[in-house]
């Protein structure tokens, strides 16, 4: 039988070997990051190794996917589930600055020995469609049938999740056949785009346009993990690959690493056939993938990220002791009593926000005159159908669990 774990680490290798070759400068990504990862090893030692052994931060990966009904999100949730990859918390990207007309969570291990051999995540957002303050009633009515007609994921592949989450797993055959069809679920599509209808929902939102004008999902950008991103920064420049301007989330500090730093390079150009409004075809690009890249530190308490929200990092002291006695951060005790840090492993909405902006070809339209749709995290946990995981939570329990036997 392959389990869960094996089935989560190979299918973050498949999906990294087919994004470097559709997305070439994911490879140099990835290149520069182990280059990095090596010298602060070499220069820091086990020091280094606090956040994460190099075995688990060089395979370290996460994705994003976008779909665009309560039905493909549950199917999506089916086939993480047999990877060992639950939905975790809920991000409301339409609160974010530009709006994007989504809801998200993010499937990843939950448990501390499936987090150390794989920690592979994908944050999935999911449409709003209904929401007006996007899509009038006629935009809504043809995207729910455009949506309600395709199909993401075909029926063996869905069978095959279901069988390997009552089974504990599957037997290698099928094993194969399951990685096989889950990569190719996520890869670009050679489908024609028909361009007048991509173009409408392009001038309301570049990723509504993304989800509902193509008759597919895709993996958008595959992240590695790297333990120094200014130095990546540099590097990746100095390689001639254009970043975005900055880096998102805290700015460098002297003291303990907290939550998440990304930084990304924008979408590349890619070729797509479109279907004219005279029905003819021709040839043209889209820009809906790019790369991003991130640095992760210890995990926040609430208290500890009211006040980060409020007052960055300078409201946080600035010694693992520090944030430790005040409850501001995740730690545990080793079998020496010494303190060891609880690894961030979430998103944060407003850098979310920031990748998203930043590789979004037009600025699009909102009423703000119009009602938000509901949405929340108990909504979504209903489309799930399963257990939707609170952050915090999995944190304070990572935080009181034994030390493991050395
Ligand atoms: C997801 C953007 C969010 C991150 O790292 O914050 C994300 C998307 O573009 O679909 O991946
Ligand atoms: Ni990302």
């Amino acid at each position: 039988m392959i389990g869960a774990t094996e089935l989560r680490a190979r299918f973050a290798r498949s999906l990294s070997a087919l994004y470097g070759t559709e997305v070439p400068a994911y490879t140099t990504l990835v290149e520069v990051s182990a280059a990095v990862n090596a010298d602060v090893l070499a220069a820091l030692g086990p020091e280094a190794e606090r956040l994460g052994s190099p075995a688990r931060v060089t395979e370290e990966r996460h994705g994003a996917i976008r779909v665009g009904t309560p039905a493909e999100l549950a199917q999506v949730a089916r086939i993480f589930a047999a990877c060992g990859m639950h939905p975790v918390g809920f991000y409301d990207l339409r609160e974010a600055n530009p709006p994007i007309p989504v809801v998200s969570t993010a499937f990843r291990p939950i448990d501390r020995a499936e987090l150390a051999a794989n920690p592979f995540r994908v944050f999935t957002s999911l449409l709003v469609a209904d929401d007006r303050r996007f899509f009038d009633a006629a935009t809504q009515a043809r995207l729910e049938e455009f949506l309600g007609a395709r199909r993401l994921f075909p029926d063996e592949l869905l069978t095959l999740a279901d069988r390997a989450c009552a089974d504990g797993g599957l037997p290698p055959p099928d094993a194969e056949a399951f990685l096989a069809l889950a990569t190719a679920a996520f890869a670009l599509s050679p489908e024609p785009v028909d361009r007048a209808w991509y173009d409408h929902l392009e001038s309301i939102s570049s990723v509504a346009a993304d989800i509902g004008g193509v008759g597919s999902t895709h993996i958008n950008h595959l992240t590695p993990r790297v333990l120094d991103i200014d130095d990546l920064y540099r590097r990746m420049q100095e390689r001639g690959i254009t970043m975005i301007d900055r880096i998102q989330g805290p700015p460098r500090t002297t003291g303990p690493a907290v939550l998440l730093r990304q930084t990304s390079f924008r979408a590349l150009a890619e070729p797509r056939t479109f279907r004219e409004p005279d029905g003819s075809m021709a040839s043209g690009e889209l820009r809906v993938r790019f790369g991003e890249v991130e640095a992760r530190g210890v995990a926040l308490t609430p208290a500890g990220r009211a006040r980060y929200d409020a007052h960055g990092i300078d409201g946080l002291p600035d010694t693992e002791q520090g944030l430790h006695e005040a409850g501001l951060a995740y730690y545990r005790r080793d079998a020496d009593g010494v303190l060891q840090p609880i690894v961030y492993e979430d998103f944060l909405p407003k850098s979310a926000a920031g990748i998203f902006a930043s590789n979004l070809t037009a600025q699009g339209t909102v009423d703000r005159s119009r009602a938000a749709t509901a949405r929340d995290a108990r909504w979504l946990q209903e489309v799930l159908g399963r257990p939707l995981h609170d952050p915090y939570a999995l944190y304070a329990a990572q935080a009181q669990a034994p030390a493991p036997a050395r």
